[in-house]
């Protein structure tokens, strides 16, 4: 009863920001994302009688606390979905640099609903591992899918109809995404926890759940005809729309430092030169840019000269879930 699975990071171009119920990770808007090819996370599973308990290896170093919980608890849904009782052995490798300010639980979550779900022998379609997924962490399941997907937040109660669905394929479109990483660090408000205080207390995020299904249909107009100013320009904007609403909690908070605003103005410095180039940011102060494969030395170069700025990482559009034979483990 093992298995071993390959999942992708995104980064989303209209945020998931705010839930309607917590416990079972229900988003108070969808949210559209692409997949990356850069980074991601392989792990494997392996259900056996005569475990007392279950074990989580991350970069093969145990893992104990606040992060083994979230993963053995999400190994209870796949438990209760099979009907059996095994414990497992979980083993997963990040190939997402934490620095670079990717979300290891997207790529992480969903390679583990893959692996854990098929080693247990639950044989589920794309859109039951994703509603699976999603109850490890939100963003993880749009990760099921490659190119662009779209999380629907669904309306029943029960989550039965809130999962990612595919927009398009990774080969629709070659748009590039460099993840900018910053030197200096802060001391973070986890997503989590800043998606409650803003839901909880920001006057603004009324208007942010508001606007949200304009900016959809534009999007999904602008990736259909791959229109790159388009997708850009509304990226852009729902992003400084998300990071609104943290400066209208109570206590307040910004996730962003000043070489984030640096880094904010020369992007918009390169499309006044002429090179489309658009930002989008999560919850940390690290920007992902937006560019055309041609304008990729020029941005990359325009990027790493900015001070504070101390690494650039390239990264195309990626593709979905696989499960590799163990031999493949990488
Ligand atoms: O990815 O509480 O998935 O749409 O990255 O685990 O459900 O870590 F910018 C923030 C990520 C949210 C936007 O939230 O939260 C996005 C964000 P969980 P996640």
């Amino acid at each position: 009863m093992k298995a071993t699975a390959k999942a992708h990071t995104n980064i989303a171009l209209i945020k998931y920001w705010g839930k309607r119920n917590e416990a079972l990770i229900l988003p108070t808007n969808n949210s559209l994302s692409i997949t990356l090819d850069g980074f991601y996370s392989t792990t494997s599973v392996e259900f056996k009688e005569e475990l007392t308990g279950d074990r989580f290896l991350l970069d093969d170093i145990a893992v104990e606390g606040e992060q083994f919980q979230r993963v053995t608890t999400f190994l209870d849904l796949v438990r209760d979905l099979a009907g059996k009782e095994l414990f497992a052995e979980v083993a997963s490798i990040n190939a997402v640099p934490t620095a670079a300010g990717f979300a290891s639980s997207a790529s992480g979550f969903a390679a583990l609903a893959a692996a854990s779900s098929k080693a247990i022998g639950l044989n589920l379609s794309e859109t039951e591992l994703s509603r699976l997924t999603r109850q490890g962490s939100g963003s993880a399941c749009r990760s099921v899918f490659g190119g662009f997907a779209e999380w629907q937040k669904g309306e029943e109660e029960d989550g039965s109809d809130s999962y990612a669905v595919p927009i398009a394929p990774q080969e629709h479109w070659d748009i590039r995404v460099a993840a900018v990483v910053l030197s200096s660090k802060m001391k973070k408000v986890s997503s989590r926890a800043g998606m409650r205080r803003t839901v909880e207390t920001s006057p603004f995020f009324k208007g942010w759940v508001e606007s949200i299904p304009q900016d959809l249909e534009v999007i999904k107009d602008g990736i259909n005809n791959k229109d790159f100013e388009k997708v850009g320009a509304i990226a852009e904007a729902n992003c400084l729309k998300m990071h609104a609403t943290t400066l209208g909690a109570n206590p307040p908070f910004t996730y962003w430092l000043d070489t984030t605003v640096s880094v904010m103005q020369t992007v918009q410095q390169l499309r006044d030169s002429g090179i489309p180039a658009y930002f989008t940011i999560d919850a940390g102060p690290n920007v992902k840019v937006l560019y055309l494969p041609e304008h990729e030395e020029k941005v990359q170069e325009t990027l790493r000269t900015i001070p504070g700025v101390s690494d650039v990482k390239l990264s195309r559009v990626g593709q979905g879930i696989s499960y590799l034979e163990d031999e493949k483990f990488v």
